[in-house]
């Protein structure tokens, strides 16, 4: 893989000479070689941060606005070496990599727009001569914990709202994918450098990443000048961080596992369906939170899906991601193989029928790299192993005869993240999407559990953490609440009637 150091010179990165080494799930090739950052660059980075938000948080949001808009542009110009470092660094195929900058650019116009649109409340006070309004603060500093599956979009969700809200941003990006975090710094200086240019006061340290290891996330979590704390990655991770960060009552936005479902109803577009099934299970090697892991099929149509999808497997074509015919990239590592191998063994001792896939790939792929094949396994009803979210392209197939119980089948695991139903019955639609229906955070019809757009909030309910990023009012969470209440009469009356004449 040669490309990888003319990727990285597009960034003016070199790979470094340090401690943390960065390998491609492509081929297992080291592409770089990281300095990790210390508990003191932690401390540097927040009284950075710190002066940042001084300056910041007095800018208007329309001009913080601006520095956002530039962003943009940057990442327009930068779309596909970025997505091209995602893919080397990450393993997706090429369209996905340059899908996540899309995302990226997305979530840009949209806090662009925000940045004019921080609304608050008027509200209608009881005394004569008052009046009362609810306005959004910039709230400080924020933690950005980032995934190595979505490394640059879930972090722009972040920082894009973060910047025109007020707020610094400090990003600890998970140590399998620093390289195309150090890429994002880069892209962001760019647009940094025409915002001053233009005359704009932007301050250091509105922006640091931070590499290493579990540690830095740690320091950063546990210390009181970081009120809020964004993270995405394992139910594990986010219980430590959510009772850390609550101990010293700060704020956290977790985005952890998913375990998504999809109902396909008798009376589904069945085609329709296959595609979806397809994109969802096997897109991104099933490495998205919001992966299609469990298919929920009426007993009517589900030999005859499962036939379908069954050959529509083996004809996935398995590979290098940079090869624009593959669809099916590496896993991450070894571990994340493993990991499979053995939930694959776990569903067979379970009961579970192994349909399709689930070994190494084999054929024609670069040596080194973690590829597998994507399985699917009929499971009589939901046991434990299909209750757990293993991170890779295993697709658990069970069949219901009411509706009803597929709903319950659902809801019963304890993640909440994504969910979808295919029907053309507007009866069956409405009532998964009903207040006795899905009970996660995304539900969808007639489309697939994955590949959110970022204009509504994006997130879940139970272990999934119950945090809500990207569009919508998730922008709510990055700023603080004051309200306000203005006296404009001669008079001092007090709420509630109560008097106290002195
Ligand atoms: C993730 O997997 O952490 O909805 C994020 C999706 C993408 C984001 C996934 N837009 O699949």
């Amino acid at each position: 893989m040669t490309r990888i150091s003319d990727l990285l010179k597009k960034f003016d990165l070199t790979g470094d000479k340090g401690d943390l080494n960065v390998f491609s799930p492509i081929d297992g090739s080291l592409i770089g070689e990281l300095q990790m950052h210390t508990s003191e660059d932690v401390d540097k980075a927040i009284k950075k941060a710190d002066a940042a938000f001084d300056i910041w948080k007095k800018t208007p949001p329309p001009v913080r606005g601006e520095l956002v808009r530039l962003l943009g542009e940057e990442l327009r110009s930068a779309k596909a070496d970025l997505g091209a470092l995602v893919t080397v660094e990450c393993g997706k195929i090429a369209s996905e990599g340059l899908g996540e900058v899309q995302e990226m650019i997305d979530i840009c116009d949209f806090a662009v727009g925000l940045s004019r649109q921080l609304y608050g409340l008027t509200i209608a006070s009881e005394r004569p001569g008052h009046h009362m309004r609810e306005v959004w603060h910039p709230a400080g500093t924020v933690a950005v914990i980032s995934a190595f599956n979505f490394p640059v979009a879930v972090w722009s969700w972040n920082a894009a709202i973060a910047f025109v809200c007020g707020d610094p941003v400090i990003w600890k990006p998970s140590e399998k994918t620093p390289l195309t975090a150090l890429a994002c710094k880069v892209v962001f200086e760019r647009a940094l450098k025409r915002f001053r240019d233009a005359g704009h006061d932007a301050p250091e340290g509105l922006l640091s990443v931070l590499i290493g290891e579990k540690d830095i996330g740690q320091t950063l979590v546990n210390d009181e000048r970081v009120p809020l704390v964004s993270a995405t990655g394992s139910v594990p991770m986010g219980r430590a961080v959510a009772q850390d960060v609550a101990k010293r009552l700060g704020r956290s936005l977790l985005e952890l596992g998913g375990n998504n479902a999809m109902i396909v109803t008798p009376a589904a577009d069945l085609d329709m369906a296959m595609r979806a099934i397809l994109f969802s299970a096997v897109g991104t090697a099933g490495q998205r939170c919001t992966s299609l892991r469990r298919l929920i099929v009426h007993q009517d149509v589900a030999d005859g899906l499962l036939e379908k999808l069954k050959k529509a497997y083996g004809s996935l074509r398995i590979g290098d991601p940079l090869d624009k015919n593959t669809l099916v990239g590496p896993l991450i590592d070894d571990v994340a193989c493993k990991a499979m191998e053995k939930s694959v063994e776990t569903a067979k001792s379970e009961g579970g029928e192994l349909v399709c896939g689930g070994a190494r790939a084999k054929g024609d792929m670069p040596k080194g790299g973690h590829y597998m094949e994507p399985a699917i396994i009929r499971m009589s009803e939901q046991k434990e192993i299909v209750c757990h979210e293993t991170f890779a392209p295993i697709l658990y197939v069970m069949t219901y005869s009411d509706l009803e119980d597929a709903i319950r089948m659902n809801n019963a695991v304890p993640q909440g993240l994504s969910s979808c139903i295919f029907t053309t019955d507007i009866r069956e639609a409405e009532l998964f999407l009903s207040s006795g229906g899905s009970d996660c955070g995304i539900a969808n019809v007639n489309i697939g559990p994955s590949g959110a757009e970022i204009g509504g909030a994006f997130g879940g309910e139970k272990e999934t953490g119950g945090g809500r990023e990207s569009g919508s009012d998730s922008w709510k969470f990055y700023m603080r609440r004051q309200t306000q209440t203005i006296n404009y009469s001669r008079e001092l009356p007090l709420a509630q009637g109560v008097k106290f004449d002195v």
